[in-house]
């Protein structure tokens, strides 16, 4: 079966597909630049896409997957060390929409005005679409190769449990680089063959104009949208609300709830996972809690010991899962897979945990201090120590998530001066380097980092402080 079926089965014929970036598409246009692009890159090792929110974001990737050419997003405002690192180490050797020239990589143009029926084999479902560069705990991203299977089984399983269909328009404004504005966002659409609308930037006003029945959004999205009253009546229309990323605080789903009469769907997941855990649109929806495994996914909640623990409502564990849309391992990191994976086969979240005797999920935490979620999006700690340290004004840096009422968390470094420095200076200086979303919030210059006697930073300290 077609991994884009709905797109490639030409049943429906209507002008504006897709729209985004104020431009409208059929399918059968969307499909036609895509060929284009396919006959293009057949072959190429990986194919990387600079993932501005565009249609030719959109026809490149879809150009990618039918030629069976692993598809590398490339975030519109990495700098210059994050895209070299996401170009050399995925090995890609086309850039579409690369605004200058990258090393090592030949520009693809994308044209939104060529028709190009390609007629290629649907590739092997166990080829990787997708090569997504997530952040750890320490380093640069890492890239996690998942399969087209691993993304088609993802999208059938939620299609089931929140009954999306052709009849749904989905409306989302999240960046094209990442599972959820991504996989979820764009393939989930043109897969089962809802309308879809890009609205740039996912702001309370653009959310509210769209006129949709089913919105993707990350908390920071919804609780400004639940701030804005005018924009969340304005939803009361629709069919679902959707939230995921980062956990929604139990009184944004209220106020949504209060303001739109809708309850919103919560949802589980991970780059390396997709999504696997989450409240069906014909269930509970409860506040506080990410649902139900998907059809075809396992969990389990695992302790400090290894050993399981009871899904009791009170038991806190590592919550683990396994079933068919894990992904198939780091590119060129034996050693981080053997990591996340456990000796019988489940993939080892860094997610804590507890799990109902109802099977409700709830996620109660991170294992490690060092894995920040900003806005929805994943940083790591050490990546952004790292881009300080080249500083000449750093004598060291230590970076932490800090509660955030907006942001869920948000980055603020504790810096070590080696000079004359300012905290201003030292944020664009890491803007420069990697994504802006990694750029610190905060900047606190310290004579002294709190250690322990090994002489590891103590980030709760820094916390609490
Ligand atoms: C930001 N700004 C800064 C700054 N950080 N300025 C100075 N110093 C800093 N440290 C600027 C921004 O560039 C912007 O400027 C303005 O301040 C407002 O920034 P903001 O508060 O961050 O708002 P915004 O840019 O609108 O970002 C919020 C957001 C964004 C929610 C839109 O965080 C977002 O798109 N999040 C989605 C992440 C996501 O998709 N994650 C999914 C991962 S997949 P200007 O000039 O630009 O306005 C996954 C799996 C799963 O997790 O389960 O889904
Ligand atoms: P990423 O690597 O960017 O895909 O981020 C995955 C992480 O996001 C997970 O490991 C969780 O920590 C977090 N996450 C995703 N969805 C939720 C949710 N609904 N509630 C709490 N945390 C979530």
């Amino acid at each position: 079966m077609n991994l884009l079926t709905a797109l490639q089965d030409g049943q429906d014929d209507s002008a504006d597909a897709l729209r985004i970036d104020g431009r409208a598409l059929s399918r059968e246009q969307l499909l036609g630049a895509a060929g284009a692009v396919a006959a293009r890159v057949g072959g190429a090792r990986a194919l990387a896409v600079l993932a501005r929110p565009g249609a030719e974001t959109v026809a490149a990737v879809v150009g990618g997957l039918l030629a069976g050419v692993p598809v590398v997003p490339v975030p519109p405002d990495a700098g210059p060390v994050e895209r070299a690192h996401i170009l050399r180490d995925s090995g890609a050797e086309l850039f579409a929409g690369a605004d200058e020239s990258a090393p090592g990589t030949e520009a693809l143009p994308v044209d939104l005005g060529e028709r190009h029926e390609f007629g290629g084999p649907e590739p092997e479902p166990e080829r990787p679409a997708f090569v997504l560069y997530t952040s750890g705990t320490t380093g640069p991203p890492k890239g996690a190769l998942l399969s087209r299977a691993a993304v088609a089984a993802d999208l059938d399983a939620l299609a089931e449990a929140w009954a999306w269909t052709p009849d749904d328009t989905l409306v989302h404004g999240l960046p094209l680089f990442h599972v959820h504005g991504l996989v979820l966002g764009v393939l989930g659409a043109l897969r089962i063959g809802s309308r879809l609308v890009h609205t740039g930037r996912p702001t309370p006003t653009a959310y509210a104009e769209a006129a949709g029945s089913l919105y993707f959004g990350v908390p920071t999205v919804w609780s400004r949208i639940a701030a804005d009253e005018a924009s969340a009546r304005a939803l009361a229309g629709a069919r679902l609300l959707v939230s995921g990323s980062a956990p929604l605080p139990v009184p944004v789903f209220t106020r949504l709830t209060e303001l739109t009469g809708l309850r919103p769907i919560e949802r589980y997941g991970m780059t390396e996972t997709l999504i696997t855990v989450s409240t069906r649109s014909d269930g509970e929806r409860r506040p506080g809690s990410v649902g139900l495994p998907l059809p075809g996914v396992a969990t389990r909640l695992v302790g400090e010991d290894g050993a399981p623990l009871p899904a009791d409502g009170e038991s806190v564990g590592e919550l683990q899962v396994s079933g068919p849309t894990l992904f198939d391992g780091y590119l060129n990191r034996p050693a981080a897979d053997a990591e996340v994976r456990t000796a019988d086969g489940w993939f080892r979240t860094g997610d804590v945990a507890v799990i109902g005797p109802d099977g409700f999920h709830r996620i109660v935490g991170r294992a490690s201090v060092d894995l920040i979620k900003s806005g929805g999006f994943k940083i790591g700690a050490g990546e952004v120590e790292a881009a300080l340290r080249d500083h000449p004004g750093v004598a060291d840096a230590a970076v932490v998530g800090a509660p955030d009422p907006d942001l869920g968390q948000a980055v603020v470094a504790f810096v070590i001066p080696a000079g004359p420095v300012t905290g201003d200076q030292l944020t664009a200086f890491v803007a420069e380097r990697l994504s802006a979303h990694k750029r610190p919030r905060r900047v606190v210059l310290v004579d002294e980092l709190p250690r322990n006697a090994m002489g590891k930073v103590l980030k709760k300290r820094l916390l609490e402080g």
